[in-house]
């Protein structure tokens, strides 16, 4: 089975971050897509609950340095 969740994304303002929260999702394992929207603060990611969970893509969404936020 797979998940998809999005969270939303603060401070994420430029390009480059965008793609570095994008890769930094996807080096993860479980993560099946990413996809992040800047212009809206948005990333949404299908991913394999059996292998990782959305609190931990979320941590790694803050590690690389924004806050994320799970949207319900
Ligand atoms: Mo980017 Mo930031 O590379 O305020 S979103 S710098």
């Amino acid at each position: 089975a797979e998940a998809k969740v999005l969270f939303s994304v603060v401070g994420m303002t430029c390009a480059a971050c965008a793609g570095s929260v994008e890769k930094a999702i996807k080096r993860l394992p479980g993560i099946r897509e990413a996809a992040v929207d800047v212009l809206n603060g948005r990333a949404q990611v299908i991913f394999f609950p059996d292998f990782i969970n959305e609190e931990t893509i979320r941590e790694t969404i803050d590690d690389v340095g924004f806050e994320a936020t799970l949207i319900p």
